[in-house]
């Protein structure tokens, strides 16, 4: 019989795991591991495993909500909704997510390959550091993850059947639903902020334009079945090196709008540019560093449109240009107004669910290392104000942004420069 689950511990994992193959293989002797637990994240434990062969990353999810603790159950089956998420996100756009070695649904646990020297990217963006290949790598994964998964791309069969499989991630989607959409616009228990803040949260409980477009994004986010989602594609989910970007903790994973996950991950980092002048004031670098997260922004929604673009005229199927019919003769201008319907509904999507992460992330329950890390609490409210702000603009205004530059620029005027 198979032992219960049991949370893992550095000082418990070698005697719990030394007899799986698939980590005595890549690891050596179990005698020689060194475990770390490495954690920081709001549910999961996650350790570092170091043996005489090699590392590997061991992640297990706890039956509580790490970040709250026991007085918030959670069930277990998100690890299993993540490593399915993983292996078709990872099939999407080859190389991009980390090397899975082990599954066990029981224990909630998955082995992975150790990404080293990568840094979670949030981290470097507090730190100031360029990634060259960033944008590419993110734009890509972006489109060919949110394309292949969808209806231009898969049978009917098989998205159906992983449409009614992540229905079934029913805890976390509810999560998403709430933290993002409903606390931050109600005097959630839930919630946080900054006292700096005390005049702006009054005008978001009294701000009916706000309160109308969360629950629009919200219906759209719970019926617009999309593609599958990443579902929590924010900064804190992408690993990065010098070289390198992979995409990690899909646990969130659900079918839903193409827009979410462009959303989140721009949003964080326009908050990212915004948190520059707190944590590192006056400073010219910091001002520099704070242009290039913007044009890594615009970066990103360039690639994805140019690779969206390129798997709709290459890898879609259906009328009006798409492969597998034969049609007397092909539409192409018929596929390329629809495409840039597509991607002009994208946009708007993208521009609203921008704009609640911001709110959520100031305002809610689960915030952001850039703004927490700025220890005056002016400081902070300043560069949280500005997040605010941008974020009413997309969420209740996205028809004042025709495109990304359109953004940035009223970024930039919030920014002073
Ligand atoms: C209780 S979970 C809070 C947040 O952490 C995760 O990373 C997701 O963003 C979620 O909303
Ligand atoms: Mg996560």
């Amino acid at each position: 019989t198979r032992p219960p689950y049991a949370p893992l511990g550095a000082d418990t994992l070698p005697d719990r795991l030394w007899h799986r193959p698939e980590l005595t293989r890549l690891l050596g002797p179990p005698a020689q591991w060194r475990v770390r637990e490495v954690g920081d994240g709001n549910l999961n434990l996650v350790f570092i495993v170091e043996g005489r062969d090699g590392s590997l990353v061991v992640k297990q999810a706890l039956p509580y909500a790490r970040v709250v603790g026991e007085s918030w159950p959670m069930s277990l089956d998100r690890a299993f909704f993540e490593y399915e998420a993983s292996l078709r996100l990872g099939a999407r756009d080859p190389g991009r997510m980390p090397t899975l070695h082990l599954f066990d649904r029981e224990q909630a646990l998955q082995v992975m390959e150790h990404l080293t020297p990568h840094i979670i990217l949030r981290k470097g963006l507090i730190a100031g550091t360029r990634y060259p290949a960033l944008g590419e790598h993110l734009g890509h994964f972006l489109a060919r993850t949110l394309f292949r998964g969808s209806d231009w791309a898969m049978e009917t069969a098989h998205r159906k059947a992983d449409l009614a499989l992540f229905a079934g991630n029913v805890e976390l989607c509810g999560i998403t639903e709430d933290l993002f959409f409903t606390d931050p616009f109600f005097d959630c228990p839930r919630n946080r902020h900054n006292p700096a803040l005390d005049a702006e949260v009054a005008t978001v409980r009294a701000d009916r334009a706000l309160k109308l477009a969360a629950l629009r994004l919200k219906a759209r986010f719970c019926t617009g079945a999309e593609t599958l989602l990443h579902g929590d594609f924010h900064t804190g989910s992408v690993m990065v090196s010098a070289q390198d970007s992979r995409v990690i903790d899909a646990e969130f994973a659900t079918y839903g709008p193409m827009g979410f996950d462009i959303g989140s991950l721009l949003a964080n980092l326009w908050m990212a540019a915004f948190s520059q002048e707190g944590l590192r004031p006056g400073d010219a670098d910091a001002r520099a560093y704070r242009r290039w997260i913007r044009d890594l922004a615009a970066q990103i929604w360039r690639v994805f449109t140019d690779e969206f673009a390129r798997l709709w005229r290459t890898e879609r199927a259906g009328i009006l240009g798409g492969h597998d019919l034969f049609e007397a003769q092909s539409d192409r201008e018929g596929a390329e107004q629809a495409l840039a319907a597509r991607l002009a509904a994208i946009w708007h999507d993208t521009l609203g669910f921008a704009g609640l992460e911001m709110y959520r992330r100031v305002l809610g329950l689960a915030h952001i290392a850039e703004f927490e890390a700025i220890g005056d609490e002016a400081a902070r409210g300043a560069c949280e104000r500005r997040a605010l702000r941008l974020g009413r603009a997309l969420a209740v205004t996205p028809e004042r942004f025709a495109d990304v530059a359109a953004v940035n620029a009223l970024a930039v005027e919030l920014d002073g420069g």
